[in-house]
């Protein structure tokens, strides 16, 4: 009887073995879901340590546009909140401007709404990058973010 089951046993294990070829077979009903595709620009939570840095974007009453700050620093791990302001402002990262970057973030669609915010993973490799908001560029409204190791 013992012997039956031990026997039973080793024919069960070599026929998983077979058909799994070592791995392991997972039935169609446990599958976990897909991951969520992120939203470009969605709201981030920075690494452990990291902080989110605001970037105001404005138009004032003189019709200046700019980032607020323009020039700051930031560690891998932190976000960078663009946070629209007055006016009508996106954030880019050209990629010609910034070629030590593999693959720089996307362009922001344009941010019209008083407070929508559009945010961006400060995973750059160290380095200085460069920044514009597409329809002012010309007209200065440009930043550089200095990337740093986390301590
Ligand atoms: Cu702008």
């Amino acid at each position: 009887m013992k012997r039956a089951l031990l026997s039973l046993t080793v024919a069960t294990i070599a026929l998983t073995t077979a058909c799994g070829g070592g791995e392991k077979e997972t039935p169609a009903t446990t599958t976990p879901p897909a991951a969520p595709a992120v939203t470009p620009g969605s709201p981030l939570t920075p690494a452990d340590g990291g902080k989110v840095i605001t970037i105001e974007m404005t138009t004032d009453e003189k019709g200046v546009n700019k980032f607020t700050p323009s020039e700051f620093e930031a560690h891998q791990g932190d976000v960078m909140r663009f946070t629209l302001v007055t006016g009508v402002h996106n954030v880019h990262f050209l990629a010609d401007s910034n070629r030590t970057l593999s693959s720089p973030p996307t362009a922001s669609p344009l941010l019209q709404l008083p407070g929508q915010t559009y945010d961006i993973a400060v995973d750059f490799p160290e380095g200085r990058y460069y920044f514009q908001c597409d329809p002012h560029a010309l007209l200065g409204m440009i930043g550089h973010v200095k990337v740093e190791k986390r301590d």
